[in-house]
């Protein structure tokens, strides 16, 4: 993991930052804005710009930079993404993971998850406890590769808290933790997984407890867990959303190993307030521990985007010259 934790007079030069945008950006429409954020990044000091080209160019699993600036009057935790959408909230703390995440990738997002805000908010909301989605409190949220579906899923997740009072952890694997046996690890390699759209995309048929066969209906794409170099893999796994191809009990068995082995290797990262990861979605998978929401106000309160290194492959692979997949 590689660390950078700004001083107070770094992170007060990125809030005057993030004010001047906001000041001459009236109304925050971040897909609109996100080459003008990346210029206005350059600004940012050397010292945080420089851990995150060195750590972008390393592959460093997870990126955190720490002591970034977040309101001290911030609103209260809101209830679900839906309200946080509608009242604006936390706007500025969504320009500074954006203006951050620059330095790694281009930030996208989907047109049926969330809206198609390009920055997302994850707070626990009543009702969805226990679904599986970043809704979800009482449930863990199983390890998963973001957006394992799609070949134009992000090369990093980025998670920043702006509250986190229980301390709640976030779970981080790393492919590089677990060695597989030999014939595992072939099988892991082949095109023999079907890798699903997941509950938080607002696909149908709508998927659950009650409707578990709804999940082979959804389209989803053929191919291997662990891919490119193979003396350092990347992979894509998520077992809720992940499946051998039918009949291919190999195949099943190599990901279950796969699964549980990367469960075992799991570490816990405690985002704390001002606090952000950037998560190699290609080396790593993440989930989150239960907690028990409060829903009075003070619950935890992550923003969230996704970044590619390049959004040009996107396009191509697309056909279509968006920021906003699917
Ligand atoms: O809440 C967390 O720590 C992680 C949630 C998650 O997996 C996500 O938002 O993609
Ligand atoms: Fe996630």
């Amino acid at each position: 993991m590689a660390r950078y934790v700004l001083s107070d007079d770094e992170k007060n030069i990125l809030a005057g930052i993030a004010d001047e945008f906001l000041a001459s950006h009236p109304v925050w429409d971040p897909l609109e804005y996100a080459d003008d954020i990346r210029v206005e990044a350059e600004r940012m000091p050397e010292g945080v710009r420089r851990f995150l080209v060195a750590s972008r160019g390393a592959e460093d699993a997870v990126i955190v930079v720490a002591n970034l600036p977040v309101a001290a009057d911030l609103v209260p935790t809101p209830p679900s993404w839906q309200v946080a959408e509608k009242e604006g909230a936390a706007i500025r703390e969504e320009l500074v993971l954006l203006l951050i995440g620059s330095v790694l990738g281009d930030a996208f997002g989907w047109a049926n998850q969330q809206n198609g805000r390009l920055v997302h908010d994850v707070c626990p909301s009543k009702g969805q406890e226990n679904s599986l989605t970043s809704a979800s409190s009482q449930q863990q949220l199983t390890l998963h590769t973001e957006d394992v579906f799609h070949a134009c899923r992000g090369d990093y997740v980025a998670l920043m808290c702006l509250r986190n009072p229980d301390a709640v952890g976030t779970t981080v694997a790393l492919l590089d933790s677990v060695e597989f046996d030999e014939p595992v690890r072939q099988v892991l390699h082949e095109d023999r997984f079907r890798f699903f759209p997941d509950d938080s995309h607002n696909v149908v048929p709508q998927h659950s407890a009650e409707n578990p066969s709804a999940l082979e209906e959804r389209p989803h794409e053929v191919a291997s867990v662990l891919f490119g170099p193979q003396e350092a893999p990347y992979l894509r796994i998520d077992a809720d959303f992940t499946s051998a191809v039918p009949g291919d009990a190999t195949a099943e068995r190599a990901l279950n190993e796969a699964a549980e082995a990367l469960a075992a290797a799991a570490e816990r990262l405690v985002l704390s307030p001002g606090e952000a990861a950037f998560i190699d979605n290609y080396r790593v998978i993440h989930g989150r521990d239960t907690f028990t929401p409060r829903y009075d106000g003070t619950d935890r309160w992550l923003k969230r985007t996704s970044l590619v290194r390049d959004l040009r492959r996107t396009y191509v692979r697309t056909e279509s010259r968006s920021r906003l997949l699917g």
